[in-house]
């Protein structure tokens, strides 16, 4: 879909129905209560007004013993609460009962500039792209955001592994600032619960032909609370993730049978 004709007249972003175009920013939370506050205040609803967007944030929370819900609800955020816990069954619950035409990813952790959402989501509204991902290796990293074992080893190796079987072109397969057209992201039929959700997404984003645009980021430290993954069983999942898609996209293609090729960027 493209809004590029539709915003600055006016002030005005229609989609084709003629309703408001909305951006919708969908936050997963596990116990955030330090951060999710912040990070919801981070995201330029008005600045994002003022370019004819409305824009709806969703905290999606599964299993916090803290006052994560409740600091969302106080910031202004829609909370939703998933029963299946994971990583990827927040996403799923939160993109899909997302009103938006555009999707924003984002962790609640003031981690990633939130802040600079416009310069995200412009390649999709003005029709150039159909997801974005941000790198924080194009972006810069500031000290003490990213342990040296993740920016010097495992990013660039699983990022490395992610280019060479899938064809994609990108410089920081695990950043968790992404952006995707609604119409996208239901074409891609995600079903990851758990951290797999990010390499499905740009596994199967490669395989259904994506246009994929990616854009630097600058990273920094947790506003507070401490990070959920956890590098090595995780990073070995992820490996592994990465390892048996390529089979089976080798063996059964799926989603009109594209199968790995280079994506356009
Ligand atoms: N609802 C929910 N959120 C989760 C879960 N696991 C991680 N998150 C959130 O997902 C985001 C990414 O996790 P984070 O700990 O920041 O991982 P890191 O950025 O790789 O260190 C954060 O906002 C977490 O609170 C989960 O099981 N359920
Ligand atoms: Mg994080």
């Amino acid at each position: 879909m493209n809004y590029a004709g539709e915003i600055g007249i006016g002030g005005l972003a229609t989609s084709e129905a003629g309703a408001w175009a909305i951006v919708s920013f969908v936050i997963p939370a596990l116990n955030e209560e330090g951060a999710v506050g912040a990070t919801i205040d981070s995201v330029p609803r008005q600045k994002l007004l003022r370019l004819g967007l409305t824009s709806e944030v969703l905290v999606v929370d599964n299993d916090s013993i803290d006052g994560t819900a409740a600091a969302a609800v106080r910031a202004g955020a829609i909370v939703l609460t998933e029963a299946r816990r994971g990583y990827g069954s927040a996403f799923l619950k939160g993109l899909t009962e997302a009103k938006g035409n555009t999707l924003v990813l984002c962790d609640a952790d003031g981690t990633y500039p939130i802040e600079d959402a416009e310069a995200l989501i412009r390649p999709i509204l003005e029709g150039r792209a159909d997801f974005v991902i941000g790198s924080r290796t194009k972006g810069g990293i500031a000290d003490g955001a990213m342990p040296w074992h993740h920016r010097y080893i495992g990013n660039p190796a699983l990022t490395w592994l992610q280019n060479r079987l899938f064809g994609t072109r990108i410089s920081d397969a695990h950043c968790g600032l992404r952006a995707i057209s609604k119409d996208a992201f239901l074409a891609l039929g995600l079903e990851c619960c758990g951290m797999e959700f990010a390499p499905e997404m740009l596994i199967k984003a490669a395989a259904n032909r994506l246009r994929i645009e990616e854009i630097p980021v600058r990273y920094r430290p947790r506003f507070a609370g401490k990070p959920k993954l956890r590098s090595f069983r995780d990073g070995w999942r992820h490996l592994k993730f990465l390892i048996v898609s390529f089979v089976k996209l080798r063996v059964i293609p799926t989603h009109g049978g594209s199968g790995p090729h280079h994506g356009s960027h």
